[in-house]
């Protein structure tokens, strides 16, 4: 330790640089770890300038827990060895993916301890399996000496000068915390901050850096943080970190903690400032520790960071003594994979699709493969730059990622797999359906075909597009059965879904549809409807008489599921019910200029251009005028009162089962009272809204603080009672 002279300072001076440090210390914690900053950040910013600067004036009394000193030091030209003190274990892995991955893992404990059916359930502790790398941070005396990786679990390598730049570790400990320390975690990176990173890089190799690459993901992009020889550029990609464990700790006996359970070491953790995650829980038996995992893995998604599985571990530390060690894994604990988002496959071709809206979308053919528990055989290149950024080509091994409902993508090309010199991928500049003109304008991403609704494909989009769940609602009208009607020229526009076989039957017999309709009561009308639809492929009479009552049903809909199935450029659900809301009458809308249309809430230029030029088209009003003479028809009224808006800017977030309300009831009266409704609990959420059977959400709401309300708070804080 250094030794300071105190007299040969003045010793304002030494008093202002230790509550400088201690005071950029408890601030840097409380940004870093428990993302509750308490000033703002240029203030933090002025604090430790004035620490730098009475540094600077007393270099003497630099020491190595200084906030100043994360960043510093030269770059290496190897990573030293460092022995463990206590060898890094690996996990055992269960990539049995379904519940029995955690029933046999409680199963074996069980056995293991000689417990029966009588025995109680055994008490674990269920934690996130974070993708980053293992790291053992080792402190002396409260102060971090070295940061050491995983290696091969007996020697890793010393990588503390990156490991010092990352702000959630801390350098130095509170007085209670044990002369000799080990912390055991994973570092990572955050998706958002590996998001930030990939487009500095792209920036940089844009302007022409040597050098100079993008990541694959976050876990890649951590690795290559840590092994960095340079802290200086370690420094500028953002980790992070999450405790988990123990190594090396002063004993009891020579004063050290004594800890009984796995839980209340990691609480201690916390309380010594290392971030410990919050989803991480204590489980009773197998039946939680299944609860867990769905648990997790539904949230996996929304989380800020990647996952693979989670961790089960024994939460009795005699227990987990008594149960040891088989080679390198420890019996207590065991990893559960969630399944695998990212896999190898090979590129079979590359086709464009055209969209809804014409836009041309590569898409990779894939040999079939397992990832994000479906067979993807598909994957998007989204658009021409992106085909081009990642070079994808014909028979290239390639990583596939499918994570939750999104649509698979290619991540990027194993280049050194690649054989030959196949073709690079190009974009035609015509739609390769209707081989009209495909035209990328000035400033956008997207080649669109030209063609309209000319094009097969469009009109393919649209019909899909109309009869979805959340438009008009046609059950039983899939992709299918629409590639036929339309390849069959049954249905060229919306209407004729409501007037099947009329086109052909008109013709045959030489009249306009008009006086065809004039002819055909609605009994025929149904009869021509129900053999046009059993003569398509794979369509019995039974389901065929299905679809025609689903198409009448779909005839009652509402005004913002038709102005959102009619498919207009940039109007989604929400814009669909804003207008309708605001206008009441869809004869409102379609006049309606760009400057009356601004002034409904959510629609800007971009938006009121594109309603104004869709109702500008006279074949769109024919459309919708056709759509009403079929019998499509919703109630209007005059424009609506604006809603109640006094819970504008609250987000809920909807857990458990309601007594009375169901999950989209609840949504919708938060909605019209102007709230919003989030799928995570985050301390940005202003309510949990919890029923029966709430799951993790209620947890982590109680974790966070958040306020958590049952139906009849909901329905008070609706009615403006207790705002
Ligand atoms: N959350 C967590 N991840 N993880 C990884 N805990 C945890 N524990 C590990 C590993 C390798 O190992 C101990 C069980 C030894």
């Amino acid at each position: 330790m250094q030794t300071l002279d105190l007299f040969a300072m003045p010793s304002d001076d030494a008093q202002r640089l230790a509550t400088l440090r201690q005071t950029l210390h408890e601030h840097a914690h409380r940004y870093y770890v428990l993302d509750e900053p308490s000033i703002p950040d240029a203030e933090y910013d002025r604090l430790f300038r004035e620490l730098q600067a009475l540094e600077a004036a007393h270099p003497e009394l630099i020491t190595p827990d200084s906030p100043t000193q994360r960043v510093g030091g030269k770059a290496l030209e190897q990573f030293a060895q460092v022995r463990h003190a206590v060898p890094m274990l690996s996990i055992r892995t269960e990539t049995d993916t379904q519940a029995s991955g955690a029933e046999n893992f409680d199963a074996r404990i069980r056995r293991e301890l000689s417990l029966t059916e009588l025995d109680a359930p055994v008490t674990y502790v269920a934690e996130p399996k974070f993708d980053g790398l293992a790291m053992n941070l080792r402190y002396e005396h409260g102060v971090l000496v070295q940061a050491a990786t995983r290696g091969d679990g007996e020697t890793g390598e010393d990588v503390t000068q990156n490991i010092r730049t990352i702000g959630q570790i801390p350098l130095r400990l509170p007085t209670d915390a044990p002369d000799v320390l080990e912390v055991r975690g994973e570092v990572y990176m955050r998706r958002d901050d590996f998001e930030a990173l990939n487009e500095r890089q792209r920036q940089k190799i844009a302007a022409g850096a040597k050098g100079e690459k993008t990541f694959v993901n976050p876990r890649n992009a951590a690795a290559g943080a840590v092994r960095q020889l340079d802290p200086a550029i370690a420094a500028q990609r953002p980790l992070s970190f999450f405790a988990y464990g123990l190594g090396e700790i002063t004993p009891p006996e020579a004063g050290g903690p004594v800890f009984a359970t796995h839980y209340d070491m990691l609480q201690t953790l916390k309380s010594w400032g290392f971030p410990v995650s919050a989803l991480v829980k204590r489980a009773q038996g197998a039946i939680e520790l299944v609860a867990f995992y769905d648990a997790i893995g539904q949230q996996r998604d929304g989380l800020g960071f990647d996952i693979d599985g989670v961790v089960y571990k024994v939460d009795s530390l005699s227990l987990q003594r008594q149960l040891g060690f088989v080679t390198r894994e420890p019996r207590w604990a065991v990893a559960h994979k969630f399944p695998a988002q990212e896999m190898l496959t090979t590129v079979l071709a590359i086709d464009v699709q055209v969209g809804r809206t014409g836009k041309l979308t590569p898409v990779a053919k894939l040999a079939p493969v397992f990832v994000g528990g479906v067979t993807v055989t598909n994957a998007t290149l989204h658009n021409e730059d992106e085909a081009r950024r990642k070079d994808v080509r014909v028979g290239d091994t390639v990583i596939v990622r499918r994570a939750g409902d999104v649509i698979p993508e290619v991540v990027s090309v194993l280049l050194d797999k690649r054989v030959g010199e196949p073709e690079p991928f190009t974009m035609p500049h015509t739609c390769p359906v209707c081989a009209s003109a495909a035209v990328r304008e000035e400033g956008e991403a997207d080649y669109r075909c030209t063609g309209g609704l000319f094009c097969s494909a469009q009109r393919k989009q649209a019909i899909l597009h109309f009869a979805q769940r959340r438009a008009v609602e046609v059950e039983g009208l899939g992709d299918k059965l629409v590639d036929q009607l339309v390849e069959r020229d049954v249905v060229r526009t919306l209407p004729d879904l409501y007037r099947l076989g009329w086109r052909a039957q008109a013709e045959l017999l030489a009249i306009s549809q008009d006086q065809l309709a004039d002819e055909l009561d609605a009994s025929k009308q149904q009869a021509l409807a129900l053999s046009t639809l059993s003569n398509m492929d794979r369509m019995a009479v039974l389901s065929a008489q299905n679809l025609l009552d689903a198409l009448q049903k779909s005839k009652q809909t509402t005004l913002p599921r038709f102005l959102f199935g009619l498919g207009i450029r940039h109007v989604g659900e929400a814009t669909a019910k804003e207008l309708a809301r605001h206008f009441g009458q869809l004869d409102a809308i379609m006049t309606a200029t760009e400057a009356q249309l601004l002034e409904v809430a959510d629609v800007g230029p971009i938006v009121a251009r594109s309603i104004r030029t869709f109702f500008d088209q006279p074949h769109n009003v024919e459309v919708v005028a056709q759509l009403r003479a079929c019998g499509v028809t919703w109630p209007e009224g005059p424009p609506a009162e604006r809603a109640p808006t006094h819970l504008s800017g609250k987000t809920f977030v909807l857990t458990g089962t309601l007594p009375t309300l169901g999950r989209e009831d609840a949504k919708a009266l938060i909605e019209a009272a102007g709230g919003k409704v989030a799928g995570s609990v985050s301390k940005k959420t202003s309510y949990v809204v919890a029923g029966s059977e709430a799951g993790s959400k209620l947890d982590k709401a109680l974790e966070l603080d958040v306020p958590v309300l049952d139906e009849a708070g909901l329905q008070a804080l609706l009615q403006g009672v207790d705002e």
